[in-house]
């Protein structure tokens, strides 16, 4: 875990690593054409063996050429793997409101209207409360945290986030001895969301975790990647981040939180019970019915053995202890 404590709101360029700099620059600048080229270059070239060091430079699934060495030395998780780049994170999502294409979601939310923007803090709680975006900025400290995000489907990236402990905006709001558990709650407006028109789903996306969960120093409410604010594709303005769970846990575009003593049905868990429940803690030892669990594909780097509690286990076991992880899946 990588915590590099950030004060203030907005957090000033001049403060942002330069390795993040030098990565984000790096593409920003790269043309439309080399990112072409690359692609030309990555259909040639097989996916690195799985015992690639993780600290050996990581290539983007573009192709770009990875950054020195030394550049990017700094900008890895705790475990030395780089972070992926700021066009993998932003062209690479799962985003159902929009589409399920995940290289279409940038596309598609570019107009998603992220201001003004309020979130509700409610339920079992004694200060219950209406945070504009801008309070959440403001109110809390931001920090970045690089976290690794392993979706259920079997790919993964490393992540340079920014936001803060959802534990701070629960102390604020004082759980009641009677709140058990945390349920989320992302926009329902289907006229920007088209993907909410359909009847597959139950709209609008929900989420949930136990109050211990959602008070662990790891689980954070994000508002930027890579030094700026986030991006519609990424959950703007301000989504959930769970790294040791599955990436579907970790909700985008939250709009209400509630403290409430039922554990809380996820979209996933009323679409597909047999396929995903409640805690969906990443576990290389129990399988998804229709595939493996136990490696994944690191986008830019290529397959790799999956990690207990997504390499976070240390922090996060004790959560669990006596629980049967088989049938609390
Ligand atoms: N509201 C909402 N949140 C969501 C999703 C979604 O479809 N809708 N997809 C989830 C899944 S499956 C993953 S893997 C992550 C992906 O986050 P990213 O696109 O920012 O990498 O968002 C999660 N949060
Ligand atoms: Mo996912």
């Amino acid at each position: 875990m990588l915590i590099k404590k950030r004060t203030g709101i907005e957090i000033p360029s001049s403060q942002i690593t330069p390795e993040h700099l030098y990565l984000s620059r790096r593409h920003f600048m790269k043309g439309a054409a080399a990112i072409a080229a690359g692609a030309l270059l990555a259909a040639c070239r097989p996916d690195p063996p799985t015992t690639l060091p993780p600290t050996v430079a990581a290539s983007d699934e573009t192709g770009a050429a990875p950054a020195t060495a030394a550049a990017i030395s700094v900008a890895t998780d705790e475990l030395g793997r780089a972070v992926n780049s700021f066009e993998s994170i932003t062209n690479y999502n799962n985003y159902y409101e929009f589409t399920v294409d995940k290289q279409r979601v940038a596309e598609l939310a570019a107009d998603f209207q992220t201001s003004p923007w309020r979130v509700v803090v409610t339920g079992m709680v004694d200060k219950p409360g209406i945070y504009e975006i801008d309070d959440l900025r403001r109110k809390f400290d931001q920090e970045e945290r690089i976290y690794r995000l392993r979706c259920v489907e079997a790919w993964s990236m490393v992540i340079p986030w920014q936001g803060f402990p959802l534990a701070q905006l629960l102390q604020a709001a004082q759980p009641q001895s009677a709140a058990k558990y945390v349920r989320f709650q992302t926009l329902y407006d289907p006229e920007q969301m088209p993907g909410q028109k359909s009847s597959r789903y139950e709209w609008p996306y929900t989420e949930g975790l136990r109050l211990d969960e959602a008070m662990h120093p790891l689980t954070i409410l994000a508002t930027g990647l890579y030094g700026r604010d986030l991006l519609p594709q990424n959950g703007a303005p301000v989504r959930l981040v769970v790294p040791w769970k599955y990436g579907f846990k970790s909700i985008k575009s939250i709009v209400q939180i509630e403290l409430t003593d039922v554990m809380p049905t996820s979209l996933w868990m009323a679409a597909a019970p047999h396929e995903y429940g409640f805690y969906a803690n990443v576990n290389p030892e129990v399988d998804h019915p229709r595939w493996s669990q136990a490696s994944e594909r690191l986008i830019g780097v290529g397959r790799q053995e999956t990690l207990m509690f997504n390499g976070y286990a240390d922090q996060v076991a004790a959560l669990y202890a006596g629980m049967d992880l088989r049938r609390n899946f």
